[in-house]
């Protein structure tokens, strides 16, 4: 096992990243139970496997534009395509930053999602209903990952407060809980069975409506890759990117804060608030500084990521919570 691991300590330096440590510490520990119970298949191996099968078709993406938004300044280069789609975060196909093949399967036609909880009434929204109800903006944003990497990314979708609009939520409901897509059969990454799948994300009402909290449906003018969270995902840009959860099928509202995937796994380094500030460390790591994808080049963390000016002000009443991470 400890061979099949190193797979992954063979990747280039700058893959190996804070929080995939942590989570490779744990699939070391899961693999050791796994065998003690006399499992054949260890979380190990289904790493291994991402490695070693051959080159995936790439699923065909369309093209999509949206009128500019020009509110929201990026303030830094864009970062090259090529990049936002071959390194990411996509723990249901790996732990590794390199899912592209292996997300390639993600099944997202048809794709529905589902409106319930604190509702007027519980529905099921298509895909394709939803982009005619919606006009779709682009907005260039700045993502900081908790592990320290960023990116510019120019992303195409429209206000999640217009969702939340379409959802009719009860007065009494304050948190909106969006549940990502865990599907066995095309997901090899759902074998970590010490996971609490399906990943789970939530905010409050109150910056679900905040207009810089966006549904995304596209990048670089084009639909979403499936490794970037196809057809749909969350871009919350203020606040660390475990927040912005991919490929979502299911929003909820409740009046009970619900405790979110990263929370479950280690509530005391990703916790539910996860606002980006250079001031608090992770219990790890530096939060001071951020790489930026394409050229590594190092550049200071921005509090709230840069956009205190839209967010800061919903948090002057909540300062007894641990507000950042
Ligand atoms: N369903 C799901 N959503 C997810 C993740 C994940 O593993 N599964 N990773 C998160 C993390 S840690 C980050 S940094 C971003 C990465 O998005 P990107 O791959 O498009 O850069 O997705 C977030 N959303
Ligand atoms: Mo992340």
């Amino acid at each position: 096992m400890l061979i099949q691991n190193r797979r992954i300590w063979d990747l280039p330096p700058s893959a190996i990243t804070p929080e995939h440590m942590v989570t490779n510490r744990r699939a070391l520990l899961g693999g050791l139970g796994a065998i003690a119970g006399g499992l054949v298949a260890s979380p190990a191996n289904a790493q291994w496997r991402l490695f070693s099968g051959p080159a995936a078709k790439m699923q065909e993406l369309k093209p999509l534009s949206g009128k500019a938004n020009a509110r929201y300044v990026a303030g830094r280069a864009i970062t090259p395509e090529k990049d936002v789609s071959s390194y990411n975060n996509y723990y249901e196909f790996g732990t590794s930053k390199s899912v592209l093949d292996a997300a390639q399967s993600l099944p997202t036609t048809p794709w529905t999602i589902a409106i319930d909880g604190m509702v007027k009434a519980p529905k099921t929204i298509g895909y394709d209903d939803l982009m005619k109800k919606v006009s779709l903006e682009e907005r260039a944003y700045r993502h900081r990952c908790v592990e320290t990497w960023a990116m510019t990314v120019p992303w195409i979708g429209f206000p999640l407060a217009e969702l939340v609009k379409m959802a009719e939520p009860l007065g009494s409901a304050q948190y909106v809980v969006f549940t990502t897509l865990a599907d066995q059969k095309t997901m090899p990454g759902l074998k970590m069975s010490y996971y609490p799948w399906p990943y789970t994300e939530a905010v409050t009402i109150q910056e679900a409506m905040n207009d810089l909290s966006f549904l995304t449906v596209g990048m670089y003018g084009k639909t979403l890759p499936p490794q970037n969270g196809a057809p749909i995902r969350l871009t919350l840009p203020w606040k660390y990117g475990f927040k912005s959860a991919k490929s979502i099928v299911k929003i909820s509202f409740t009046d009970k804060r619900p405790k979110t995937f990263w929370q479950e796994l280690q509530d005391s380094e990703y916790g539910f608030w996860a606002n980006v500030n250079p001031a608090v460390p992770h219990p790890r790591w530096s939060q001071a500084n951020e790489r930026l994808l394409g050229n590594d080049e190092m550049v200071p963390t921005q509090i709230w990521n840069g956009y205190g000016e839209f967010v800061a002000s919903m948090y002057t009443d909540k300062k007894s919570e641990r507000l950042f991470v």
